[in-house]
């Protein structure tokens, strides 16, 4: 899968990119991200990028120019098949599912903001979509981005490793894990649950399902709503509401 992310801070993006999973993912051949930056497509000798917005007010606003014939010519004539992302807080919310749905496209452009923002047309007759990664305030587009390609790229057959894999189909049914133990069995006087040195896979499952309800349920109620459910998970639910008092 490839990525192209128009930004006016690669080196920023670079860093990050290179390292973990996904530097690894890359070296693999599952990932590229190619860096694009804006100012490289502006023509002026003082290489604008911004402007200050029409009505007044204070901030400036990313110049159309440089974006359009950044995009343009990177994607040629794939314009038009490739997803345009525009980084926005004003976006439909990133999550899972989002995720999913952008993970089974071959290639995607991210374009990531400064300033007070990027001028409409950009938005109106560029970007295909919108999207915000949280309702906080950030000071460009750049960390929603390398949000995304984290958690798409996660999600490419191959990139994480068989037992992450595995972790992830586990957890593909929109619940909150269950808690993560390993050595040493007790520190500082706590201990791991017993059930888990217990070698006994059946009764590990079914606490670890029992965790990951109940702790939906106290931190997470909203999400249960959305929940791939067994019948056997909503007695378990029925179960620990009633040992909650909800
Ligand atoms: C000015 C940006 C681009 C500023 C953003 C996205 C989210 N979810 N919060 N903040 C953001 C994106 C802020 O360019």
């Amino acid at each position: 899968m490839r990525f192209d992310v128009f930004t006016l801070i690669p080196e920023v993006m670079h860093a990050y990119l290179q390292a973990s999973v996904l530097g690894k993912a890359h070296a693999a051949g599952l990932l590229q991200v190619e860096l694009h930056n804006i100012r490289h497509y502006t023509h002026d000798r003082h290489r604008t990028t911004d402007d200050e917005p029409y009505g007044g007010g204070g901030g400036m606003v990313m110049k159309p120019e440089p974006i359009f014939e950044a995009v343009e010519s990177v994607l040629g004539d794939e314009l038009g098949r490739v997803p345009i992302i525009l980084l926005t807080p004003q976006g439909r919310v990133f999550d899972q599912a989002v995720a999913r749905e952008l993970a089974v496209q071959p290639r995607l452009a991210l374009i990531c903001g400064r300033y007070e923002g990027v001028d409409e047309r950009v938005r109106e007759h560029l970007a295909t979509d919108e999207l915000s990664i949280g309702d906080y305030v950030l000071t460009g587009g750049e960390l929603p981005a390398l949000v995304v390609i984290d958690a798409v790229a996660r999600l490419i057959t191959g990139v994480l490793g068989d037992a992450a894999a595995t972790q992830q189909d586990s957890h593909a049914d929109g619940l909150l894990e269950h808690p993560h133990y390993t050595r040493p069995p007790e520190y500082r006087g706590w201990k791991v649950p017993p059930v888990l040195l217990s070698g006994d896979h059946g009764r590990i499952a079914a606490w670890r399902r029992e965790q990951s309800l109940r702790r939906t349920l106290l931190r997470r109620p909203d999400m249960l709503a959305k929940a791939k459910l067994s019948p056997e998970d909503e007695e378990r639910l029925e179960r620990i509401r009633e040992e909650e008092g909800l």
